[in-house]
């Protein structure tokens, strides 16, 4: 259902010419930000002023999601528009991951290729880089974003607890000095190669779990490395970086369609924002990072307004999984929460098929085009992919996309259109933790606990979750109580309905 604001009559009379139009479209996926984290979505203990406007002049989904509730698969499953748990290896990508989606698989940055759109990918990426043996760090590092539809990128291209702390410009490192190689491994290099664990007394964040190898910028990491020293960014530039590049891009292609995902490292661990926003929230780094996040969008949507674009770009503000405090760093996000509510009224969060891993804000905005609104529509970043095709009237292959459904009607707010009937959520690779969403009905699904990942290990533990378990959302938007026993011809129904998508290996037709 969507509920129209009175704002949104001025415009009503320029919907219909929606589609004929190719607008610019900018994907802006946050990192591990929950429901309640933007003051349009609840949070009270800051302020998101950008993200807000981006809500207030376009759709805010109270329903919308992401296919997963960890980076890689949702990822994934994004630009692929197929669920993660069909691919191999999508679960959350180590440091030298080789590139997880293949050369030649439709994404949505081929489709809008195909469409005439310059294409780029700037951020944090997470997909794995190079052939079957890696990255390539010193040399040609393909295939990659390059190599599935994008015309050039400008990334993270781990995940920042993950090593290395460099760039990755199209096919190369930049700035790296070819007498100073950059190694990246599993193992400590040498004896002596100062760590987390070693040199713990000098870092400038403490770790709590994990992240205790390789020192970079005083924040010890996931995987070791050494040399690239030239390459190397500080933890407080990125924000900057991703602006900069992007402002380039949009400006470089401002008089012609584009496609920009722009892809924030923000607000996951280490919260390490710049010293300018250091301090800025009650929250600490956490929503110091959030604060970041929210001003990056302002710097977007200012150069849309500069150039006149605004217009003529579709804006989709969104996550890659819900919120997570303790993430392996002593950052404060505990002890300093207060009384914030990262996930809103929802249970879980990162990790987790609750509603809090995958349920976050969702926006969408197109001036002119999209009416002011609230809309409850199910609706997921898998979708983007069939949704962007519709509005750029290209085919999807028989074989591409296998999931992903075309709500474009529901993202641009037309009257009486309909988001999913039905989403599976998982929450990492293929460790069989899914959930089932129908209706107001959620079915989870826990086939094993023996997640690769000791903290999704431990939550299934936590949980000690029988396999299944039905929640009403209607009445317990927070699945609090197992109604399984009351309708066991539900759950039935839905148990069966979820092993054929499995099974089917595709649910679009
Ligand atoms: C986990 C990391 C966590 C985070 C996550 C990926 C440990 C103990 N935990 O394995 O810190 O990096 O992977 O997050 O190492 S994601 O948002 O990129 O999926
Ligand atoms: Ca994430």
């Amino acid at each position: 259902m969507i509920r129209f604001s009175f704002a949104s009559i001025l415009v009503m009379s320029t919907v219909a010419a929606a589609a004929a139009d190719s607008p610019n479209i900018v994907v802006i996926m946050a990192d591990d930000l929950g429901y309640g984290d933007v003051s349009c979505y609840g949070a009270e203990s800051l302020q998101t002023p950008n993200i807000d406007k981006l809500a207030s002049e376009g759709i805010r989904f109270t329903n919308g999601h992401c296919s997963a509730s960890t980076c890689t698969p949702t990822r994934y499953s994004l630009l692929t528009g197929t669920y993660a748990f069909r691919g191999e290896r999508t679960g959350i990508a180590p440091p030298n991951s080789p590139a997880i989606i293949k050369p030649g698989t439709e994404t949505v940055a081929s489709i809008l290729k195909r469409a005439g759109y310059a294409t780029a990918v700037i951020g944090k990426w997470h997909l794995g880089l190079g052939g079957p043996d890696g990255p390539n760090w010193n040399g040609d590092l393909k295939p990659g974003p390059l190599e599935i539809g994008f015309d050039t990128c400008f990334l993270l291209p781990t995940t920042n607890d993950r090593v290395p702390q460099v760039y990755v410009n199209d096919h190369v490192v930049p700035n790296l000095d070819p007498a100073d190689p950059l190694w990246v491994g599993d193992k400590k290099p040498n004896p002596d190669h100062p760590t987390g664990l070693s040199h713990r007394h000098s870092l400038k964040m403490d770790w709590s779990h994990g992240h205790n190898s390789t020192i970079h910028n005083g924040i010890s990491r996931i995987g070791f490395y050494t040399g690239g020293m030239a390459a190397r960014f500080r933890d407080e530039d990125l924000a900057d970086k991703w602006v900069e590049k992007s402002v380039e891009f949009i400006e470089q292609h401002k008089d012609e369609p584009f496609f920009l995902f722009f892809s924030s490292h923000d607000i996951h661990v280490p919260r390490m924002p710049h010293e300018r926003f250091q301090g800025k929230t009650p929250l600490g780094f956490r929503g110091d990072a959030i604060v970041q996040l929210d001003w990056c969008v302002g710097e977007l949507t200012k150069t849309l307004d500069r150039l006149g674009l605004t217009e003529k770009t579709l804006v989709v503000f969104c996550s890659d999984n819900g919120p997570v405090l303790d993430d392996g760093y002593k950052d404060g996000a505990v002890e300093k929460n207060g009384s914030h509510r990262a996930a809103g009224k929802y249970t879980g969060g990162k990790y987790s098929v609750f509603e809090g891993g995958t349920r976050t804000p969702f926006i969408t905005r197109w001036p002119g085009h999209i009416k002011p609104a609230e809309s409850d529509e199910l609706v997921c970043t898998i979708d983007l992919a069939a949704s962007l095709a519709a509005l750029t009237e290209q085919e999807l292959p028989a074989n591409s996309c296998l999931d992903s459904f075309n709500v474009l009607d529901a993202l641009l707010g037309e009257q009486n259109a309909n988001g999913r009937d039905h989403l599976i959520t998982q929450n990492n690779g293929n460790n069989g933790t899914y959930a089932l969403r129908a209706g107001d009905w959620k079915l989870h699904r826990y086939d094993r606990h023996t997640a690769r990942n000791k903290i999704v290990e431990q939550q299934l533990a936590d949980t000690k979750m029988p396999q299944f378990v039905l929640y009403d959302l209607k009445s317990d938007p927070s699945e609090s109580r197992d109604v399984l026993q009351d309708n066991v011809a539900v759950a039935d129904r839905m148990k069966g309905q979820l092993a054929k998508l499995i099974e089917d290996g595709r649910s679009r037709n």
